[in-house]
């Protein structure tokens, strides 16, 4: 077994160092070798103090979360950390990188904490559907108070250095060389008592401030128990004794561990980090690349300047006049702006990075570019005007990238003299915050474009999911389904509010008709439009969108659209509501009401059908794949690990049977995908097919 701790002594302070790649995480091995090490360190005479700290890149990222879910093996993590407070010679932990979950609650039974310059410290595990199991909801308040206490806890948020001195975590930042800043400490704190922080009372807290916390907290948990626990928990540290708090703290950290929230956020952790794994990518080296192009400062091209621009790269922006490449700066700088007010950016920052920005009408000059994305209007032909612009202008090795967000790649492709360095990235709106990246692959795209695309996903800080060629590629196609099984429930007795309302209640931000006022409808209005001629008479087809839009209904922006607006307030409209009934009457189907949970089985339903045939077609490699998507594209409730990992946690077989309804009733509409049918056949679900 490799060796996870190095033990030395420096003088009179034995150096415990944690080295167990790649993150440090506190496995069994880890926390029987620390332990140990504390233990014999008692009895040895030369030993007076003690420095806990990490190896590599971070201190410890926490809890080995590969032994979830299994039996606990002893040493636990909280007797561990209990023994370390009781350690009659003072222990001080020493934090670099990251110190997180674990890693900060063995800071936390520690004497004195020291942290790195540019270090980060957190209890993050409210992001896997978890709580601090070893005495952090107890000990934190105690330390910092039971307000800030519970802000950490409930956001699972990282503090850098100096907010962890301000709010009293760390007892000190080492500015130059943590190793021998963390010794000093500790060889001062020889031959005195060490305090103890699960006898100290938690201070109180301001009423008002506490009720504020709470009230946050609870609004923004949205369906997650995690943070509710948290207040819980929290509370407790105020009234109980730690001997009485932390068996509690522990009951929840289980309870939660073997929750259905707990099991999708950890499954959407580990897909995040398998999603770039491809092995036929295994020995494919990525292009390093500083300069990109990006043609069309529209909302998308100027949002993708900026997450470029973040990210520490050179762009040239271009546009095809000087009126909009004026205005697409003006877009860029706007971004900045907020930035600047929400207080995430301050003006040096804003001024640094727009000096990487190059803004030209000269499209030749994008030749010094080693990446070039085109972020045009979405129409075939004038991209494909572009792509034939492009092969002149660009040397061989220019990778091309379109942003379209479902036009064919192959025609594109095929305007290139090497099909191989073209590729999809598709961008979402705004694209300087959306978490996710559809890599799309064609079919002549090359291994290396491929790589260089998914090494440019990890420095913009995006979740890239590669994707296959199809309509709307994985997002936009399950989307599809999404909403025209919204549509056909219109048809059948129910409406968009209650739409709207059920999909809401599942842990949406916001309802698919008041997401489409948002949008606006005259958008899905032009593609209905554009699409009318080649659509199958014999597809289920829903005209609503039609006669909204022909009435002037746009949706928010024109102050009327699914819903009525009343001073910026959605309310549902009568209107809205008669020409919905009408319409449902004349299609002569049989009328009735829907519950909100029928409405979201039939939703979600249909996502999963046809993220079966996205896999059953190689669009998507794995089902977690799609579940990233989902998740980071569309708003899909991240605490239900997305569509098919929720199917999965429902059972196939329950899904499968409202499939076949759904076809029966459908026809053209939809038809059960084959994989569906034959993983419930198989007795296998999704998770079979993650290759885990
Ligand atoms: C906890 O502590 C519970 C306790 O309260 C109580 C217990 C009783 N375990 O993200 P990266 C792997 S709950 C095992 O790409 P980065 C990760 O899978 C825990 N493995 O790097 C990946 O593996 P691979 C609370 C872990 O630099 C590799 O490390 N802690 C763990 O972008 C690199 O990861 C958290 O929730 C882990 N805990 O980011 C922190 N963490 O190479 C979770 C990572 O095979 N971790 N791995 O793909 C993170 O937030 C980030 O990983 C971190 C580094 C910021 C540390």
């Amino acid at each position: 077994m490799p060796e996870v701790l190095r033990v030395w002594r420096d003088g009179e302070v034995a150096v415990l160092e944690i080295d167990n790649p790649p993150v440090n995480a506190t496995s069994q091995a880890v926390r029987r070798a620390l332990f140990d090490a504390v233990q014999r360190a008692q009895s040895e005479p030369e030993t007076l103090a003690i420095l806990i700290c990490g190896a590599g890149r971070t201190f410890t990222a926490g809890g080995d979360i590969t032994e979830f879910g299994k039996p606990p093996r002893e040493p636990h993590l909280p007797d561990l950390i209990n023994r370390i407070e009781e350690s009659a010679k003072p222990i001080v932990v020493a934090w670099h990188g990251t110190a997180l979950g674990g890693g900060c609650e063995i800071g936390l039974g520690a004497h004195k904490r020291i942290i790195a310059k540019d270090g980060f410290v957190g209890l993050p595990e409210v992001k896997l559907g978890l709580l601090p199991g070893a005495g952090g909801t107890q000990r934190l308040p105690r330390l910092i108070g039971p307000v800030a206490a519970l802000d950490l806890i409930a956001t699972g948020r990282m503090i850098g250095a100096e907010e962890a001195l301000r709010l009293g975590l760390v007892d000190a930042i080492a500015w130059k060389d943590l190793r021998a800043e963390a010794i000093e400490l500790a060889r001062g704190l020889i031959g005195q008592m060490q305090p103890r922080l699960s006898l100290r009372a938690t201070p109180a807290a301001e009423p008002e401030a506490w009720q504020a916390m709470v009230a946050k907290v609870n609004r923004e948990a949205r369906g997650r128990i995690a943070p509710q626990r948290a207040i819980e928990l929290v509370s407790q540290s105020l009234t109980l004794p730690f001997s009485l708090g932390q068996p509690n703290e522990r009951r929840a950290f289980f309870e939660l561990m073997n929750s259905e929230q707990s099991r999708g956020l950890r499954h959407l952790f580990l897909a995040e980090r398998e999603a770039g794994k491809r092995p036929e990518l295994a020995n494919v080296i990525p292009r390093d690349l500083h300069q990109i192009g990006i043609i069309g400062a529209g909302t998308m091209g100027s949002g993708i300047a900026v997450a470029f621009l973040d990210a520490g790269f050179k762009v040239m922006l271009v546009e095809a006049d000087d009126t909009a490449l004026q205005a697409g700066l003006e877009r860029v700088n706007g971004l900045y702006l907020r930035a600047i007010r929400s207080g995430r950016i301050d003006e040096d920052t804003r001024l640094n990075r727009l000096s990487n920005l190059v803004p030209t009408t000269e499209m030749s000059r994008l030749a010094a570019c080693e990446l070039v994305i085109e972020a045009i209007f979405e129409e075939l032909g004038v991209k494909l005007e572009l792509m034939k612009k492009l092969a002149t202008l660009l040397p061989a090795s220019t990778l091309i990238a379109t942003n379209t967000s479902y036009l064919d790649l192959e025609p594109m492709a095929d305007a290139l003299p090497s099909p191989e360095r073209f590729l999809g990235l598709h961008f979402f709106s705004p694209a300087h915050v959306m978490k996710l990246l559809e890599i799309v692959r064609a079919r002549r795209t090359g291994l290396q474009a491929l790589s260089t695309a998914l090494a440019i996903g990890r420095k913009l800080k995006k979740i890239a999911v590669i994707s296959g060629v199809c309509e709307g590629f994985i997002g936009n196609r399950i989307l599809a389904k999404f909403r025209a099984q919204c549509e056909f429930m219109l048809e059948e007795g129910a409406l968009p509010r209650e739409i709207d309302a059920a999909m809401e209640a599942f842990g949406l931000a916001m309802g698919p008709f008041a997401v489409q006022d948002l949008a606006g409808l005259d958008i899905a209005w032009a593609r209905r439009k554009r699409l009318a001629a080649t659509r199958d008479p014999a597809d289920r087809d829903v005209p609503l969108v039609d006669r909204l839009c022909e009435q002037g209904r746009f949706g928010q922006k024109s102050g009327k659209g699914w819903y009525a607006y009343e001073n910026g307030r959605r309310v549902p409209d009568p209107a809205v509501e008669a020409m919905v009934r009408a319409h449902a009457a004349s299609t002569g189907r049989p009328q009735r009401s829907f519950s909100a949970q029928e409405i979201q089985t039939r939703v979600v339903t249909a996502m999963v059908n046809e993220g079966a045939k996205i896999l059953g077609e190689g669009i998507a490699a794995r089902p977690a794949d799609i579940d990233l998507v989902l998740v980071h594209g569309y708003g899909f409730p991240n605490w239900r690990g997305g569509p098919m990992h929720h199917a999965d946690a429902l059972g196939l077989k329950q899904m499968l049977a409202v499939a076949k309804d759904t076809e029966a009733r459908d026809g053209r509409g939809f038809q059960v995908a084959p994989l569906l049918a034959e993983l419930v056949s198989s007795q296998r679900n999704f998770s079979t097919l993650n290759g885990a």
